[in-house]
């Protein structure tokens, strides 16, 4: 048999690396979905939902940094994996999305599941090519891949059915070297190092607001606070690279964070981005406070704060050649401050997730901190959107093994139970945990049938507090009647047990740990199904009427911290107006 064009996309996958492909077979992608199954080198993962593909996709390529694909059939098909590919795009993760297409004699004439992929997907890709004619390949399929590799996030390529299964053209096909550039070392020049040394040794009270983009440079880091003595203040994403062994985090800042990360950006002098996003302008320190920024990508300098110095460059790197210049500092009163901050504002939180005997409801701060001090040392975690956000950034301890994947760009729920199907693919031997709500879980409870079809033994704990718990918080604190945010929920563990899944309910506070002992223990996918607290009063404390002016969020804040008195303040200037 001649080799087609779908035979071509598999062998250039393989070059790729590509283990796997996460889709839902479709007449579309049937030549595709032969071609895999006769070369036996990629596995399909017949998922139920394209979004959950996508997802798990996303999740794959976070933990390993390498290409990871999904799939979609022509029409619904592919506009099923389109919430699950922003979430990769935002995400910056390379995933290459195969969506398949109607018939090419067909197209332009509203035929039946007629779209328009490469409009569809434009906003959610680096790259979205139509692939027409055996002749563009392997060229376009190439191309994708460099895109979602180089750039960081989704490449589509759209191809009909019959296009794939078309003759393929004899081209020869790019070796790994050609097909997968290393990433460059980028450095800003000598001239903007000896300027930010300047600022920096000027400067007495330094703070450093670290993100995702510290991933491999903890030590450089480290090195950095320890010669500036300066507090570390993380965004969300920089939580699973900075947090741990470091004696300069003073926690997370942000709407979920920690005070002391707040007060530690605002009562500093200069403040030093690294590789950071961080959205929330309303924390930034204000009138007076240098800002730096380091980031290796140039358009995003600036766009969060005012900033006087932006400089292009990979933060380990940077910090390398930045460090020689550098005087060391010895008054440590603003790193003390700070530090002195973060082990209040800790015993705070971990006061809340304390069980005391004798209680009848479970804080859902509970589940967290037990699940980080049982789960393995190199679990990865993935938290839905809404308060399991919330739990896993303030109660999961990191080590530089452990891994945190969100949707924390994107911000869609029911993330987490697909991105741990993508997890445990990709590393079958490690625990893999889903913190998911109630509401996240449910809404693409489908794919939980894909954990006894595939055999992924993932860890699902549903915190499950009959409510889409984030939001009705939101609309009580302002001022809102509460509305279509109840549920009437099964029992989740029963509903696993009925679908061949360890179900474990937990009704109490005495029995967390043992349930989630057990839970971690068993040797396949569990659901945990925890009944926790519905109106959970868990905000930070110390949250300043300043800082809430036009930001309903904050009046949230002050009713979970029972501070009426804020709450009447803010109400007046929030929504009495
Ligand atoms: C319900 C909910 C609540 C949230 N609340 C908070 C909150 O309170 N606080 C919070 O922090 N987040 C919160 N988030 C997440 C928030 O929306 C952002 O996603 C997060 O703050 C971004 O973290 P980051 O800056 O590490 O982001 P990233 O987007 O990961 O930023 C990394 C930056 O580093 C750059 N970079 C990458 N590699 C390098 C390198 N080698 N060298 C230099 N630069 C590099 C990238 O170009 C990018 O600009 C919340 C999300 C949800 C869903
Ligand atoms: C797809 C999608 N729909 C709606 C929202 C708005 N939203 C954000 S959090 C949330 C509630 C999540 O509820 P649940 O999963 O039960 O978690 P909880 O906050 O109750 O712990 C909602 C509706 C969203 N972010 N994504
Ligand atoms: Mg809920």
């Amino acid at each position: 048999m001649s080799k087609k064009v779908a035979d071509q996309i598999a062998e250039i996958l393989v070059v790729a690396g590509v283990k796997r492909i996460y889709g839902v077979v479709g007449d579309s992608l049937n030549g595709i979905t032969d071609s895999l199954r006769r070369q036996e080198k990629i596995d399909w993962v017949h998922v139920r939902h394209e979004e959950a593909g996508a997802f798990a996709a996303g999740a794959e390529a976070h933990l390993t940094g390498n290409l990871a694909v999904c799939a979609g059939s022509c029409g619904p098909g592919n506009l099923h994996l389109i919430n699950g590919l922003f979430d990769c795009h935002r995400s910056a993760v390379p995933v290459l999305a195969i969506a398949a297409h109607i018939p090419t004699s067909e197209i332009g004439s509203s035929y039946f599941q007629e779209t328009q992929p490469e409009t569809l997907f434009r906003e959610c890709s680096h790259y979205c090519k139509l692939v027409s004619d055996p002749d563009q390949m392997p060229r376009v399929l190439e191309e994708a891949i460099r895109a979602a590799v180089g750039q960081r996030g989704v490449a589509v390529i759209v191809i009909s059915g019959d296009t794939a299964l078309k003759d393929a053209i004899d081209a020869p096909v790019s070796n790994v070297a050609g097909l997968l550039p290393a990433r460059p070392l980028v450095r800003p020049v000598d001239n903007d190092l000896d300027k930010l040394a300047a600022l920096l040794n000027a400067s007495r009270r330094v703070t450093l607001l670290c993100g995702s983009g510290c991933a491999g440079a903890h030590e450089e880091l480290l090195a950095l606070g320890s010669k500036l003595k300066s507090p570390m203040v993380h965004a969300l994403r920089g939580k699973e690279h900075v947090e741990w062994d470091n004696p300069f985090d003073v926690g997370m800042t942000g709407l979920i964070g920690f005070s002391s990360g707040y007060y530690a950006m605002k009562n500093c002098d200069t403040l030093l981005m690294l590789g950071t996003d961080f959205p929330y302008r309303q924390f930034y320190p204000e009138g007076g406070v240098h800002i730096a920024q380091l980031d290796v990508r140039p358009e995003n300098l600036g766009r969060r704060a005012a900033i006087e110095l932006g400089l292009v460059g990979d933060v380990g790197a940077t910090i390398e050649a930045l460090l020689p210049r550098l005087h060391e500092k010895t008054d440590t009163s603003h790193l003390d401050d700070a530090r002195s901050d973060y082990r209040e504002a800790r015993k705070g939180l971990d006061e809340l997730a304390k069980d005391h005997p004798g209680k009848e409801l479970i804080h859902p701060q509970q589940i967290a901190k037990v699940l980080s001090e049982l789960a393995a040392d190199d679990a990865v975690f993935t938290a839905d959107v809404g308060l399991p956000t919330v739990w896993a950034a303030r109660y999961l301890a990191m080590n530089g093994k452990r891994r945190l994947i969100g949707s924390f760009w994107h911000g869609s729920m029911a993330n987490a139970m697909p991105q741990a199907i993508g997890a445990q693919c990709a590393y079958p031997n490690r625990q893999v945990i889903s913190m998911s709500g109630d509401g996240g879980f449910s809404m693409l409870m489908g794919d939980f049938l894909t954990l006894a079809q595939v055999g992924l033994p993932v860890k699902v704990v549903v915190f499950n507090n009959s409510a889409l718990g984030f939001i009705e918080l939101e609309q009580k604190s302002t001022g809102f009647i509460n509305t279509g945010t109840d549920f009437k929920n099964p029992n989740f563990a029963a509903m696993a047990e009925a679908v061949g899944v360890r179900g474990i309910r937990i009704e109490r506070p005495d029995d967390v740990r043992r349930g989630i002992a057990e839970a971690l223990d068993h040797d396949g996918p569990v659901l945990v199904d925890a009944v926790v607290n519905r109106m959970e009063l868990a905000m930070p404390p110390k949250v300043q009427v300043e800082m809430a002016k036009g930001f309903s969020v904050y009046m949230l804040k002050a009713v979970l911290d029972g501070r009426a008195g804020d709450l009447i303040e803010l109400a007046r200037s929030n929504v009495l107006r």
